[in-house]
């Protein structure tokens, strides 16, 4: 394998305890969104995955009805939060991750190349000097291939660019958290039409990922309920993604996947959530700073996307 980030984390997917980490998983209806709490059972040490503010756009109210039932895991738990790590500046719904440090403490991080999706929003948004684009709201910005601790869990992190550019996969033990890269194999994959985002790119970045051994198992950040199935699921293997994803099992090409890929997200709306998400997971997941009033406004650009 002349890739050493991902020679690294198929050996540590091979060396893991099967079963460990421990995984508790949060489906946020409204958003579709997988909101994921990952812990060691011997030092109880954790991290937050991709976790979900609620935010109603007609009222312009944020509340914490998919925040609070990870709080109050984590906390009957008796975990230590050590990070929360997103998997990209999603766009279809806002990061808690600000609340929930507040609460438990642990850093804010997320892939290094979130400093380009800071340049694309930061000029959409005409954001002002006072919005840095170095990726310094964060606690922590990871490169490929770099690994770290979670208590005694090793943790590996690739890069995965394609539905946007920062997007990462964080290995953790035996277990991959994919972000948006694939879907359950019924579903496919993630869309490519979000500024910097790439067909080609998402396809190489998602069949990385599926040179992991076949019994990794891969945990997706959203499901959307195909025709056909009645129940949410999230939770699959590389083997599984290879014989049956729709979009990309082994065979298909790269070619014909991204005509596949471009032709779907030409059908595609816009995410419900997708201006107030950017414009505050742009920050981290902070709202943008209050005027001189007190109040904090979020901007609708006109005719841009
Ligand atoms: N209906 C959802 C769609 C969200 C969406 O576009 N999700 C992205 C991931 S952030 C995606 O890849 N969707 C694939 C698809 O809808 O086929 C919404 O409005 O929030
Ligand atoms: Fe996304």
């Amino acid at each position: 394998m002349s890739d050493p980030a991902l020679a690294h984390a198929a050996a540590q997917v091979a060396s893991a305890q099967q079963g460990v980490p421990v995984i508790k998983a949060f489906f946020d209806a409204p958003t579709f969104t997988v909101t994921y709490v990952v812990h060691d059972p011997d030092t109880r040490h954790a991290a937050i995955l991709d976790s979900v503010l609620t935010y109603d756009p007609a009222s312009g109210r944020t509340a914490f009805e998919a925040a609070d039932p990870v709080l109050a895991y984590v906390e009957q738990a008796g975990l230590t939060v050590d990070w929360h790590l997103e998997t990209h500046a999603h766009a279809d719904h806002l990061s808690a991750a600000p609340y929930l440090q507040q609460k438990l403490g642990g850093k804010i991080a997320i892939g290094a190349h979130i400093c380009e999706v800071q340049q694309t929003f930061g000029a959409l948004f005409n954001a002002g000097a006072e919005f840095a684009r170095d990726g310094s709201d964060f606690d922590h910005l990871w490169a490929d291939g770099d690994t770290f601790a979670i208590g005694n869990l090793a943790v590996t992190v690739l890069h995965v660019p394609g539905h946007t550019p920062a997007c990462v996969a964080y290995v953790i033990g035996d277990a991959v958290f994919v972000g948006d890269t694939m879907f359950m194999p019924d579903y496919g994959t993630a869309r490519a039409d979000f500024p910097g985002g790439d067909a080609r790119t998402l396809f190489r970045s998602l069949r990385r990922i599926l040179e992991l051994p076949p019994e990794t198992r891969l945990f997706m950040c959203h499901d959307y309920l195909p025709e056909g199935r009645d129940h949410y699921v999230w939770e699959t293997t590389v083997a599984e993604q290879r014989r049956a994803n729709v979009h990309a099992h082994d065979g298909v090409t790269e070619d014909e996947f991204v005509a596949m890929r471009e032709g779907r997200d030409r059908t595609l709306a816009m995410p419900r959530l997708i201006l107030p998400a950017v414009q505050v997971n742009m920050r981290a997941g902070h709202l943008p700073a209050p005027e001189d009033n007190g109040v904090a406004y979020l901007k609708i650009p006109v005719n841009q996307l």
